[in-house]
């Protein structure tokens, strides 16, 4: 179906976004938003009232092939390097497939809900044995809603990681504090890949970060004291939940991450990663959600 022929609701507009890929705008009296096909990769999210609630690099690339730095990338079917190829993109290449648009939907209480599509087709195959149908549903109202469905169309199990890899928008993350995940054991990627178990106090940040929270399903909350406001992270369908600042020489590393623009994010990621991989029967599905509200 062409994109002119799919009906959009009042609030949203189909633009041609940076380096002239397709994306929708959403406007509406309860927020702005942004969601591009490249990836089913949301952009931006603004509740009315409040300030940006998802950080985008001044940086990052916008074009086919290439992920987006900043916004809700989706990761599958690995997370991190790929687990024996390291040639293979890390994070896997669904973040860098162009998503089909199936509908556009106005919700209840002025939200928008956007649905994109991607079927893991014989190109993926060389990288990956699994015939999938993912489904990306991103709902912009008053809070965030963003869900990855993943079908097994084939006629074997498939094993996969997937992360909804969910940039912030924070004051300065040298004031921030997450809560929710006292108690968790994580793997420290900082820290060689060694198994700790987080402490009662709130995580905070006094340089890289880089941890994989295992077999939680907690919420979390983003106390952002420089910006006085609070951003909760409820999942459902998650076991894993990634804490990520690349602080100062990390941030100088990537070509597509502003040497200066560490202290203005953090990444918390809805996932189920490691350990926590998942493994779909023949004709087996599941739902991975995050909904993000500002307190
Ligand atoms: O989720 C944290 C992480 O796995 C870090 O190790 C870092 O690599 C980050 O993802 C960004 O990965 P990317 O491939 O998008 O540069």
């Amino acid at each position: 179906m062409s994109l002119s022929a799919i009906p959009l609701p009042a609030g949203a507009t189909l633009q041609a976004g940076r380096g002239g890929l397709p994306c929708l705008a959403i406007d509406t009296p309860a927020c702005t938003g942004e969601i591009y096909f490249h990836g089913a990769h949301v952009t931006a999210w603004q509740p009315h009232g409040h300030g940006p609630v998802l950080w985008m690099s001044r940086h990052s690339a916008f074009e086919p092939g290439r992920p987006i730095r900043g916004g809700i990338p989706v990761c599958f079917p690995w997370f991190g390097p790929h687990p024996s190829d390291p040639s293979r993109p890390p994070h896997g290449f669904a973040r860098l497939s162009p998503w089909t648009l199936d509908r556009v939907e106005r919700r209840i209480d002025d939200a928008v809900a956007v649905t994109l599509s991607l079927r893991t087709g014989a190109d993926d195959l060389r990288h990956w044995p699994h015939p999938c149908a993912l489904t990306l549903e991103a709902t912009f109202g008053r809070q965030l809603v963003v869900a990855l469905s993943v079908r097994n169309d084939g006629d074997s199990p498939c094993m996969f990681q997937e992360a909804l890899h969910t940039y912030f928008a924070v004051g300065d993350v040298r004031q921030v504090a997450i809560e929710g995940l006292a108690g968790t054991t994580y793997v420290d990627k900082v820290r060689g890949g060694e198994h700790f178990r987080q402490d009662a106090a709130p995580i905070g940040f006094t340089g890289e970060t880089d941890r994989v929270y295992l077999d939680t399903e907690s919420t979390t909350v983003i106390d952002d004291a420089a910006q006085g406001r609070r951003i909760a992270v409820e999942k459902q369908g998650s076991r894993t939940t990634v804490v990520w600042n690349p602080w100062i020489a990390k941030a100088k590393a990537m070509p597509d991450f502003g040497d200066d623009e560490w202290p203005a994010m953090v990444c918390v990621e809805t996932a189920n990663a490691l350990d926590n991989a998942l493994t779909l029967a023949p004709g087996d599905g599941h739902r991975l959600q995050a909904s993000i509200r500002v307190e």
